[in-house]
């Protein structure tokens, strides 16, 4: 239920927006004119039929991940992000406070550092946009509960194109020049409801369709999420956290979506929103494609196995947590099964993530909770043994944790325990770069991606 009634907003992020168009366009024209015939990167047989590693072959505007030094968005660092990024307009002061996803998403969509104003009135208005549509909520209740919940989210999400402006719009007829307004406005809209469709789909998964919390028009992105799973103290508080824990939830869920929102062009979510979105379907339907390559166990499905893996882990070794031999004992016994070590290795990254680093940060930063947390600290160690064991093992070009190795167990602390859950959250968040990159696919006019395949006949000529 809504606590206040709806009102219209116009924030300036569109403006914001439109104000940097003019100039990215015209570079934009510039490269295509002048550097097309530019060779970058060396095409290979083993590039191409090896997932096309390296191949610098999509444009993406908001992030890069350098292999040594992780993620940059827009040439600033995780650590840069969080001391220029406004947080909730109630603990701008609070040093434990997170900056918020929806301050990323400003950032990564205009390259513009937002304003704490601005930031204000944009969670006001995603919170006045986020209540699911009466057909959505009926969809959503007619689905078994035993259905995987990342299903779940991407039957929600693609559903929502009833109401996409864009197709709407498009199918009167308007010209290419206006497709980014729409395509933006469904973005938002989009973004807006996801914390009411992870709420709903955790209701209805393991919760029998409860309320567990509502929607505070006053609130950000991440704490209305953290009400819809029953997480804060104001909702049905479900797992009896004190209010210092609740609040910290609360920011667990704004630090983990703001790092998880985009990760450069080439992950499978990213690329299949902008493949799909390629061919100007409407961003619900581009959307659920990223989230249904989300679902895949080599990329956000890993955060449900590392968590899996860690238990199991704790199990096998006796609880031996500080025991370097008996862990690594058990990673070899995992390795020689053919098995992989969950949360390590990266298809670009040659080094431990920061992401990781930064997830970490955040037990560390609350020791009363963290240093008797058993699996915290199994985490931490194994983040000591598992490189060496890995680098041994001679197979994965990175043999250090990747973002997944951390985050689920951050969760699992705060009660959040249904391992097959965690993707959802990572779900809510991903939709930040690849959305964001859909609107400059529409503002720079690019076409439908259509790589040329070759049979292996040729290669092999
Ligand atoms: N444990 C054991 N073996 C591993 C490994 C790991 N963690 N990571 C890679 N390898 C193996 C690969 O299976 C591959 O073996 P084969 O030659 O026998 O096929 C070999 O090392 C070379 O792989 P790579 O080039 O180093 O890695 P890829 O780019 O092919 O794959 C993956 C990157 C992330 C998929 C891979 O490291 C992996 O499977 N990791 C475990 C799952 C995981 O943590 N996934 C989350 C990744 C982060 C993410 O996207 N989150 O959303």
């Amino acid at each position: 239920m809504l606590r206040r009634s709806i009102r219209h907003y116009s924030t300036d992020l569109k403006s914001t927006l439109k104000k940097v168009i003019p100039a990215k366009q015209e570079l934009f024209k510039q490269v295509k004119s002048n550097l097309a015939d530019k060779k970058i990167g060396d095409l290979t047989v083993g590039g191409t039929i090896g997932g096309m590693r390296g191949y610098k072959s999509l444009l993406w505007e908001a992030s890069v991940v350098d292999p040594n030094e992780g993620i940059r968005f827009h040439g600033y660092t995780i650590e840069q992000c969080q001391q220029f990024l406004p947080k909730s307009k109630y603990e701008t002061e609070d040093p434990n406070s997170e900056f918020l996803p929806e301050s990323m998403f400003w950032f990564l969509l205009t390259g513009e550092k937002p304003t704490q104003k601005q930031i204000d009135e944009f969670s006001e208005e995603l919170a006045s946009k986020a209540k699911l549509p009466s057909y959505l909520e009926r969809i959503l209740d007619s689905l078994p509960a035993t259905l995987h919940p990342m299903t779940q989210l991407s039957i929600g999400i693609s559903a929502l194109n009833n109401d996409s402006s864009f197709a709407k719009a498009y199918e009167k007829g308007i010209p290419k020049s206006e497709y980014w307004e729409y395509t933006f406005d469904d973005s938002i809209n989009l973004i807006a409801k996801l914390p009411s469709l992870v709420g709903k789909i955790y209701s209805n998964t393991y919760h029998k369709g409860a309320t567990l919390g509502e929607l505070d028009l006053n609130q950000d992105w991440s704490y209305n999420m953290s009400s819809l799973l029953g997480m804060t103290s104001e909702s049905r508080n479900i797992n009896n956290l004190s209010k210092q824990e609740s609040k910290d939830f609360v920011n667990l869920v704004r630090l983990y979506c703001a790092l998880h929102g985009d990760h450069e062009g080439g992950n499978v979510s990213a690329h299949a929103t902008h493949l799909v979105g390629s061919a100007l379907s409407d961003p619900y339907l581009s959307y659920s494609a990223g989230v249904q390559g989300l679902a895949g166990p080599l990329h956000g499905l890993a955060a449900q196995e590392v968590v899996r893996f860690i238990l199991e882990m704790k199990d096998k070794i006796f609880g031996e947590i500080n025991n370097s031999a008996k862990i690594e004992e058990y990673l070899w016994s995992l390795l020689n099964s053919k098995r992989v070590i969950p949360g390590y290795g990266h298809g670009v990254l040659r080094r431990p993530d920061p992401r990781f680093n930064a997830m970490i940060q955040f037990g560390l930063n609350r020791p009363e909770q963290f240093e008797r947390d058993v699996l915290f600290q199994l985490v931490k160690n194994l983040s000591k043994v598992a490189p060496g064991v890995l680098k041994e093992h001679g197979k994965t070009k990175n043999p250090w944790p990747n973002v997944d190795s951390s985050s689920g167990i951050l969760f699992y602390h705060y009660g959040v325990k249904e391992l097959l859950f965690f993707t959802v959250i990572f779900g809510a968040s991903r939709s930040l770069g690849p959305l964001a990159q859909l609107v400059w696919d529409r503002i720079l006019g690019l076409p439908i991606e259509r790589p040329k395949s070759v049979d292996l006949k040729t290669l092999a000529q």
